[in-house]
């Protein structure tokens, strides 16, 4: 029997809560992935069960689930659903800027967020990320990334009627709300650890447990460690349950047991109960950690990604208009595949969008070493995007800039990996240098470890004296800036970088955060600088006055656009970065300084395997003419676009 013949059941299982008006378009999403949906599935989940009905009776009670959720799903958020089914870029487009913060540190709490709606709309922004806001562990929490409720907000920061009524005044704003989805693990005190704990064995089999050391050690050989200095090890001793629990991140964080398909289904439900809230994007917390297996690293594994496409296409049958967004912070080799792959015919659909941290770590490495080998290597190894994909670039984020990821393209050197990045993670704790970070987990000098701090702290701002030290720092911030804008995704502006903030070191002085470095670019809010956004004698103004120029630029320029073409140049001079967007009759260049040096280069010599020297070029953000030969002073970038093109 085919597949699509076996869905028939299904089909009608689901269908069989929605109302009329909604079948005929409900029926056609579900020919198009349902056969998908069940493949996928039966590939994870199919040796679990006895037998074929079996498995076929768990993928109804899913779609039954499903069908409610669907049934139940407000009527704006249809409309939506049916909209971007016709315009399936949307997110791709160069008008998509995102932003991220905490709640409690932007505005207090979910009602604060809509005050400051106009605040975003001066950005550009079109897509809001706030960090977790479900309720959290009581205590120590990660910063809501163990969640004890799938269900319920975080109460200091408000109901589930303020996330509705914000997901609304932000769609009329023309905001999309991102929520993180921490999928990987669920908090010690959620309901089924706390059932798990009393001994319920179908909440055991949430997790994995393991009744000594053996099997644990075992694992360890090959896994990493996340955590080393506040949270060693990958596995926690959980005394009410008399054995080791998973426990990649922090021990009160316990990893789900995705090789349990009841784990899949109620994790799958939460989220499409989560989008009929209103929430349009998921940022899918840790997703390269989804599956274990015996001998490897736990991470990327083929049944990670199964399960991925296994939501994307859920998704796709009960909330078209939502986009997934993978956090995998893995080297760039293992990224492309999180935004789906090609089987023999064709493209299995995962996430829309995926962070590119090889892209962002590399780019804070060319500043350091002032060369942009590094980088281009990772340009390199950038693929270009499956259709209806999309990078999501950044310069920061709430977490550390991990230097691992970037292994592979920093031995393509002649100097040695290790030595290379833990050159570049000194510089940022200020070995010799204007960065102002600092280490993160840093009691193993063997390791290399990551950097914390704010990009305006690790680019100069809070060691500069002089003027000229400032301009430096801001000219540094704004080149990494650029380069996230024009690289080809959706760019994230990290809450503060848009008025040059710096450093907290308030976490210190609280217990919850104090073992806990990353919260030092975790500040609260700066009335004060955002005051100052307008007045270019203050740092704020000078950073939030050239970004929202430059975002205006970008907004006019379809070659940034996510899916147009992108081209590494070879420019002469290491310390600069070259690369062409769009079709070559009528590319954008992006040309990058990342030394202190004033470079000149020769645009026809960087355009040598392309037939369009011959024409003009203006910057299209001094809106100046240049020469054939221009000259980039320290840190600085140019978007060039040809004199007779269309520039507004
Ligand atoms: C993610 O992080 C979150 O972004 C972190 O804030 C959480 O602590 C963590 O998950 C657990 O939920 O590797 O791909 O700073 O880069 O923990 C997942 C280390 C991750 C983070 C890392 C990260």
């Amino acid at each position: 029997m085919s597949v699509a013949s076996n869905t028939a059941p299904f089909t009608h299982t689901l269908l069989a809560n929605i109302a009329q008006r909604m079948q005929a378009s409900i029926n056609a999403r579900l020919t198009k992935h349902l056969p998908d949906l069940y493949q996928t599935l039966q590939a994870l989940y199919g040796d679990q069960f006895s037998n074929e009905q079996a498995f076929a009776t768990w993928l109804a009670e899913l779609l039954q689930v499903t069908g409610e959720i669907i049934a139940v799903r407000p009527q704006p958020l249809q409309e939506l659903d049916t909209a971007r089914s016709t315009d399936k870029n949307w997110f791709a487009k160069e008008n998509m800027l995102g932003y991220c913060c905490y709640i409690d540190r932007f505005a207090g709490d979910l009602r604060g967020v809509q005050q400051r709606i106009p605040h975003l709309q001066e950005l550009g922004v079109t897509y809001l990320h706030l960090l977790p806001f479900l309720k959290a562990r009581a205590g120590e929490n990660d910063g809501g990334f163990a969640v004890a409720d799938f269900d319920a907000i975080e109460p200091r920061l408000g109901n589930m009627a303020d996330l509705e009524e914000l997901s609304t005044a932000l769609r009329a704003a023309g905001i999309s709300l991102c929520s993180d989805f921490i999928l990987n693990h669920v908090a010690d005190d959620h309901p089924w650890a706390i059932a798990a704990k009393l001994g319920d064995p179908r909440y055991r089999d949430y997790f994995y447990h393991y009744p000594d050391r053996t099997i644990p050690d075992n694992f360890e050989k090959h896994l990493g460690q996340i955590f080393p200095q506040v949270a060693p090890g990958n596995f926690s001793s959980v005394p009410e349950l008399q054995e080791w629990v998973w426990t990649t991140f922090y021990p009160y964080q316990w990893d789900l047991n995705y090789s349990n398909p009841n784990v899949f289904a109620d994790m799958a439900a939460a989220l499409l109960r989560l989008a009929n809230r209103g929430v349009e994007a998921f940022r899918l917390d840790s997703t390269a950690f989804l599956w274990k297996r015996t001998g490897t690293k736990c991470m990327n594994q083929p049944e990670a990604h199964q399960i991925l496409q296994a939501l994307r296409s859920l998704v796709e049958i009960a909330a078209p208009g939502v986009l997934l967004k993978a956090e995998a912070i893995v080297e760039t080799a293992e990224l492309p595949a999180y935004l789906g792959s090609k089987d023999e015919i064709n493209l299995k659909q995962e996430c829309h969008l995926a962070y590119h941290s090889s892209l962002m770590a590399a780019s804070w490495v060319a500043l350091t070493e002032q060369d942009t080998r590094l980088l281009r290597h990772v340009f390199a190894g950038t693929p270009m995007l499956p259709e209806q994909s999309s990078w999501l670039t950044y310069v920061r984020c709430h977490d550390d800039i991990g230097w691992n990821v970037l292994r592979p393209e920093a031995s393509m050197e002649a100097e040695d990996v290790q030595q290379r990045l833990a050159r570049v993670s000194r510089f940022y704790a200020g070995d010799g240098s204007y960065a102002r970070g600092a280490s993160f987990q840093a009691n193993d000098p063997a390791a290399v470890h990551g950097t914390v701090g704010m990009a305006a702290a690790l680019t100069g701002f809070s060691s500069a004296q002089t003027t000229a030290e400032k301009h430096l720092a801001r000219q540094r911030l704004l080149l990494l800036y650029g380069l996230s804008f024009c690289f080809g995704g959706m760019p994230l502006i990290y809450m503060g970088d848009e008025l040059a903030q710096t450093n907290d070191e308030a976490y210190q002085q609280v217990p919850a955060q104090a073992a806990d470095s990353r919260w030092l670019h975790r500040p609260v809010w700066d009335e004060e600088l955002y005051g100052q956004r307008h007045s270019s004698s203050h740092d704020a103004g000078a950073v939030f006055n050239a970004l929202v120029y430059m975002l205006q630029q970008r907004r006019q320029l379809p070659q940034l656009a996510a899916q147009a073409a992108r081209h590494l140049l070879n420019a002469k001079d290491s310390a600069v970065l070259a690369f062409m967007r769009g079709n070559p009759d009528e590319a954008l260049l992006f040309l990058g300084n990342f030394s202190e040096h004033s470079i000149s280069l020769n645009i026809a010599e960087l355009l040598v395997d392309y037939d369009i020297s011959g024409q003009g070029w203006v910057d299209q953000l001094s809106k100046l003419d240049v020469d054939i030969t221009v000259t980039l002073q320290a840190y600085s970038q140019l978007w060039l676009v040809r004199k007779y093109g269309n520039i507004v």
